[in-house]
């Protein structure tokens, strides 16, 4: 069935949370994507911090952000909406078989081999720094993270994106390194991911993304309830 292109495209987001996550929600894969293809979304937003209704389980099962429904397909998990969006437009996701299953790959292996090698990382910077086990527990997780990003720096070598043309692989891969900046100096020894992470936020549609995402934090706050 043909989409009906009057329908909106809505996505869920927080507009209140903890400071440290501000830049770093989820619902910002969605928006980067929709940026890059022009594609006009409503956010709708809650405090991360507030209980959401029951029937937002119905939308998201782990009662978390984003959410996406476009009037035609509900669907939760960042993986699975961006696929669907490359579905519908060849510059998220290439129409030739090699270069569309690269990008799938790669887009899983954001996901899968490398968001959980670095998150445990990231969570205990962000979240647990000053916990009893931070300190020994961060040493055993920053093995784990240096193990992927040797490897991850061999797959990027010579490379401006990762499956090759800039696709939903590159805004996986590039938002799960994005957290890295909070443990400082981890990159400086991967100046192929380092520049590789530089280029992907150097995008226009990513800089129109983030701006929106922080605004729905400061607009919050200006309306005068603290993010
Ligand atoms: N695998 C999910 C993860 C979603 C997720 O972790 N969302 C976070 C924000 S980035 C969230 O809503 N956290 C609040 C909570 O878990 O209560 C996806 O990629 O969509």
């Amino acid at each position: 069935m043909p989409l009906d292109p009057a329908a909106e495209t809505v996505i869920t987001a927080f507009h209140a949370g903890p400071p440290a996550v501000q830049g770093l929600v989820r619902d910002l894969r969605l928006r980067w994507a929709f940026e890059e293809i022009g594609r006009p979304y409503r956010a709708e937003t809650f405090d991360a911090f507030a209980p959401r209704s029951a029937e937002y389980l119905q939308r998201q099962p782990f009662n978390q952000v984003p959410a996406f429904d476009d009037g035609h397909q509900p669907l939760f998990e960042t993986g699975a909406i961006l696929l669907y969006l490359g579905e519908q437009d060849e510059r998220l996701l290439p129409r030739d078989p090699g270069g569309r299953w690269q990008a799938i790959t790669w887009a899983f292996a954001a996901l899968s081999s490398v968001e959980p090698a670095v998150s445990p990382l990231v969570v205990t910077n962000m979240i647990h720094r000053d916990k009893p086990w931070a300190d020994p527990a961060r040493e055993a997780f920053l093995q784990h993270t240096h193990r992927v990003l040797g490897h991850l720096s061999e797959a990027l070598a010579g490379k401006d994106w990762i499956a090759g043309t800039f696709s939903i692989a590159d805004i996986l891969l590039a938002t799960v390194l994005r957290p890295l900046d909070r443990t400082p100096g981890l990159l400086d020894g991967y100046p192929v991911v380092a520049a590789y992470k530089a280029r992907a936020e150097g995008r226009p549609a990513f800089h129109r993304a983030l701006a929106d995402h922080l605004a729905a934090f400061q607009q919050h706050e200006t309306a005068g309830e603290p993010a």
